[in-house]
């Protein structure tokens, strides 16, 4: 019994002490990322739009120096579950959450389809948005 209350607490502490050594979530769109729409992120536009070095070489798999739609597409699909934007673990994401992770009002409601409020991942999965 010990063992098992030792462990839930464990369980317990464990989101906290995560939460503390992970940065907070940054998003951004293709299209704000790719500023001058030539279909591919420069290093110069990631920069720009607040995308830490790291992030961007472990975008572009062919490390050419930019990220094409190929390569945005690839990062998003295997990073898409909107969990780490999600501070108040209800499955979805408010308003106040994607703009402090770096959504604007105005693309928030573009996500928002159903006009409820939240995003769902159903929702996040139709746009063009990456979490890092
Ligand atoms: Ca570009
Ligand atoms: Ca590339
Ligand atoms: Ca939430």
């Amino acid at each position: 019994m010990k063992l098992i209350k030792y462990l839930l607490i464990a369980a317990a502490l464990m989101p906290t002490i995560g939460y503390s050594q992970t940065p907070a979530p940054k998003i951004a769109s293709l299209a704000t990322l790719d500023a001058n729409k030539d279909s591919k992120i420069t290093k110069e536009e990631a920069l720009k739009a607040g995308m830490p070095d790291a992030t961007f070489k472990q975008i572009d798999k062919d490390n050419n120096g930019s990220i094409s739609v190929a390569e945005f597409n690839a990062y998003k699909s295997q990073n898409n579950s909107i969990a780490r934007l999600d501070s108040d673990n209800d499955k979805k994401i408010s308003r106040a959450e994607a703009v402090k992770a770096g959504m604007t009002e105005q693309e928030f409601r573009i996500l928002d389809k159903d006009n409820s409020g939240f995003i769902t991942q159903q929702e996040w999965d139709t746009g063009d948005w990456i979490i890092w």
